[in-house]
């Protein structure tokens, strides 16, 4: 069987979370977060897990940056936690916090992996949800300060930002479900947190407007009725899709003038640099088809529709701008064999498929630019705590112990070749100081 190969210079890499590997969360005046606070709630998190501790990144990042130069990795997606650079939200930075990211972004560039920061992946400061959250316009305005401070922080070495990371998860689950922080179960809140997240975004843009790549990055999925409505199917889909992809690419909303000021569509559908696309399963409406294979979080495995869901969108939008994938991934239940070696073929099976899928769109005509895998390391899969793994690095919780699996060398073998390889017993990367 041959390979597939992707267009030369495109971008490998994978992608991480502030909250989800960092821990250290009273280091070096961090302020406490939305998600430090929820963590507290009894029964909120399984296992009572918390992100105190994570997978250490925040100390241990040289190692973990080594890890994937060794694997050969091109570039690295990873958050800035708000926290610790305004630990109440506003004010002055707390350079110490930005000193972090300086050294991080260095260790990258110094190891020729391209750093690309996203602004905001979910951990607000806990002082600014005391002053309304996200439901508070003013958010969106603290939300500028703060990405002014970053920027002139890192606006010399950082040429990729991202806004935001999936707002229709920090409004919808967060204050809508109630199953992420804050733990709002609200519709009227869960609309405004959505309006304000878009118009940090556009404030965001402006702020970065001459800083190099800027874009944001959504959870998009085709939306399929399976024993409902086609009608009930695109009701969904506009909650999910239609209500941050239509502000930011058409310019419109359908959200009350009374939440949606004057002027607030020109700044959230200024042009953007690329979409990030964040793609794991289709949804379907009301329910999922039993026959489907699912990984260890219940998601049906459906590569086809990545390439499902880019195409519609070209077709959809006729002036998308070039996409990065900037999350793709799954969850097993990844065990140490008795050899010390983490053998995830399911996850392995999972990436290769999907790459044949994202191969089929960019031969269909999408500009996608790059793809990075979710996730470097096993970590705080939010709700779900430690329970859920979707690392290509197994990471031992009890002593930080990191483990590529074979997943990270199959990974590796593609980011090194811009190939991808059938997988199975034919592959070169299990070397023999591995076995
Ligand atoms: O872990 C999350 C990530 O923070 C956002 N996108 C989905 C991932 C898997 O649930």
């Amino acid at each position: 069987m041959t390979s597939v190969r992707f267009p030369t210079g495109f971008v490998w890499g994978t992608a991480t979370a502030a909250y989800q590997v960092e821990g250290a969360v009273a280091e070096d005046g961090r302020g406490p977060s939305i998600w430090d606070t929820f963590c507290r709630v009894p029964g909120a998190i399984a296992g009572g897990d918390t992100g105190d501790v994570a997978c250490d990144h925040y100390r241990r990042w040289p190692e973990d940056v080594a890890l994937m130069a060794s694997l050969g990795l091109g570039a690295y997606r990873f958050s800035v936690a708000w926290p610790r650079v305004q630990p109440d939200g506003a004010g002055p930075a707390n350079q110490k916090g930005l000193d972090h990211y300086r050294r991080l972004v260095d260790g990258l560039l110094e190891r020729g992996i391209v750093p690309y920061l996203t602004l905001y992946h979910w951990d607000l400061p806990q002082a600014l949800e005391d002053r309304g959250g996200w439901p508070a316009r003013d958010t969106a305005y603290r939300f500028a300060d703060y990405a002014a401070i970053v920027r002139d922080a890192l606006g010399d070495v950082v040429d990729h930002w991202a806004t935001l990371n999936e707002p229709k998860v920090a409004s919808h689950a967060g204050y809508g479900e109630g199953i992420h922080a804050p733990g709002i179960r609200d519709r009227a809140l869960r609309d405004r947190a959505a309006h304000h997240l878009l118009l940090a975004h556009g404030l965001g843009l402006s702020v970065l407007s001459g800083s190099g790549e800027v874009g944001v990055t959504l959870d998009l999925s085709p939306v399929v009725p399976y024993g409902g409505s086609r009608a009930d199917a695109e009701a969904y889909d506009y909650d999910n899709h239609g209500m941050f992809l239509e502000p930011i690419l058409r310019g419109e909303s359908r959200l009350p003038d009374d939440l949606v000021h004057a002027g607030d569509l020109d700044l959230i559908s200024a042009p953007i640099d690329y979409l990030g696309v964040n793609y794991y399963r289709p949804l379907y409406v009301p329910r999922v088809p039993p026959e489907l294979p699912v990984t260890a979080v219940g998601w049906p495995v459906v590569p086809s529709g990545l390439r499902d869901l880019l195409v519609g969108l070209r077709d959809t939008y006729p002036d998308l701008p070039p996409v990065y994938i900037t999350e793709n991934g799954a969850a097993y239940d990844d065990e140490v064999g008795p050899d010390g070696w983490v053998d995830d073929p399911l996850r392995v099976a999972y990436l290769h498929a999907h790459l044949l899928a994202l191969h089929e769109a960019i031969e269909a005509g999408v500009d996608v630019r790059g793809y990075f895998l979710w996730t470097l390391l096993d970590n705080f899969e939010w709700a779900e705590g430690y329970s859920k793994r979707f690392g290509i690095v197994h990471v031992d919780h009890a002593d930080q112990t990191r483990r590529p699996k074979t997943s990270a060398h199959w990974y590796g073998q593609v980011a090194r070749t811009g190939a991808v390889p059938q997988p199975g017993p034919e592959l070169t990367w299990k070397t023999e100081s591995d076995e």
